[in-house]
Order: C-alpha cells, then sequence, then structure tokens
C-alpha cells in the first residue's frame, strides 16, 4: 500500500473529466486500496480518482464515526435527486478552506462495486452531500466552483500563500 499525492486547487488536472472503469483487474484493487490509505491517512471522509490524478470514474467514502466502512463507488450515476440542503464542505484538494453548497437532500445511485457488481444505494444528510461532492470531482468540478467570483479568488490568493509558506 502506500500513500498518493494529492492534487491541490486551482491545478488545471482536478477539471478533467474521468472515464468509466471497464477492467475489474488487480491494478483497479491496488488504486482503490491505495486511495483509501490516502483518504483515511489525511484524515478524510471522501477521496475521488481525479484528486490523485487518475482520471477514472472511482470514488471511496467513509462518513462512520469507527472509520470502518469503506464505501467504494465505481463508474456511479445519480439516477434520483429530492429535496435540497446546505452543508458547510471542505475538500482534501482545498486545504484550510470550508463554504457552505447547497446539494440534494437525498439521492439515489447506481454503481459497480470492487467486483463490477451492479449496486443500488438510498442515501441521505452527510452520505449524499459527500457522493454528490466526489461525483462532482470526475466531471472536473471542485466545490468551490459553486461560490461567487469573489470567494473563489480569495481561495486562489490564499491557498498560493500556504502554498509558499509551505515550501
Ligand atoms: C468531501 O472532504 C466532503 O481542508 C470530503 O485541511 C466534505 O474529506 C463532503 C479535509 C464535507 C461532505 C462534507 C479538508 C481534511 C478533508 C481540509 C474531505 C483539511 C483536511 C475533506
Ligand atoms: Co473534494
Amino acid at each position: 500500500m502506500s500513500l498518493l499525492k494529492i492534487l491541490h486547487y486551482p491545478d488545471p488536472r482536478l477539471k478533467k473529466i474521468a472515464s468509466p472503469v471497464t477492467q475489474f483487474d488487480a491494478v483497479l484493487h491496488t488504486l482503490i486500496a491505495d486511495m483509501a490509505e490516502t483518504m483515511y491517512a489525511a484524515p478524510g471522509i471522501g477521496l475521488a480518482a481525479t484528486q490523485v490524478d487518475q482520471h477514472r470514474r472511482i470514488v471511496v467514502i467513509d462518513v462512520s464515526e469507527e472509520r470502518n466502512s469503506l464505501l467504494v463507488l465505481i463508474n456511479a450515476k445519480i439516477v434520483q435527486k429530492a429535496g435540497t440542503q446546505v452543508y458547510e464542505e471542505g475538500c482534501l484538494s482545498v486545504p484550510g478552506i470550508y463554504e457552505k453548497v447547497e446539494r440534494a437532500e437525498e439521492i439515489t445511485v447506481e454503481y459497480l462495486d470492487l467486483t463490477g457488481n451492479a449496486q443500488i444505494l438510498t442515501a441521505r444528510g452527510l452520505l449524499a452531500v459527500c457522493i454528490q461532492h466526489e461525483l462532482d470531482h470526475l466531471e472536473g468540478r471542485v466545490f468551490v466552483d459553486y461560490l461567487s467570483q469573489l470567494k473563489q479568488s480569495r481561495i486562489k490568493t490564499r491557498l498560493a500563500k500556504q502554498a509558499k509558506a509551505n515550501l
């Protein structure tokens, strides 16, 4: 297992659109194990392959307190949305920044599991927010994209300052 390097906003590679997974082999399983290790080490509650510069439709999530309920979504698609909720989101690619974003309250997703079997899941609350946030990454979208231009430019300035301080 190994820790993967996480891309930081506004890296242009975060805008790439991910391709569907077609091979359920050892290479895929290694990438997923490394993504999970990277998410837990951060620590984070969700990580999309895009964030580690792998442009494939893979997401790992664990919103449990105990950090023992790994959810792996491959080629996931939201097939139903209902209601709205506002949640203060963060992102491992946008360190130290938290902003409110409005998303659907309840969603149903169809996806493939680690072995390539089709699954369906209905989620609400934080898990629903996290799934929507992570699936956005696979489309090249970051939560910052939903904020005003003024907030976006302030976030870029703050991250550039942080990056300089970390040299
Ligand atoms: C996405 O985000 C998410 O800034 C997952 O310094 C966030 O795991 C979905 C993190 C909130 C729903 C609600 C962020 C860790 C982790 C930071 C994360 C940081 C350290 C973010
Ligand atoms: Co994110």
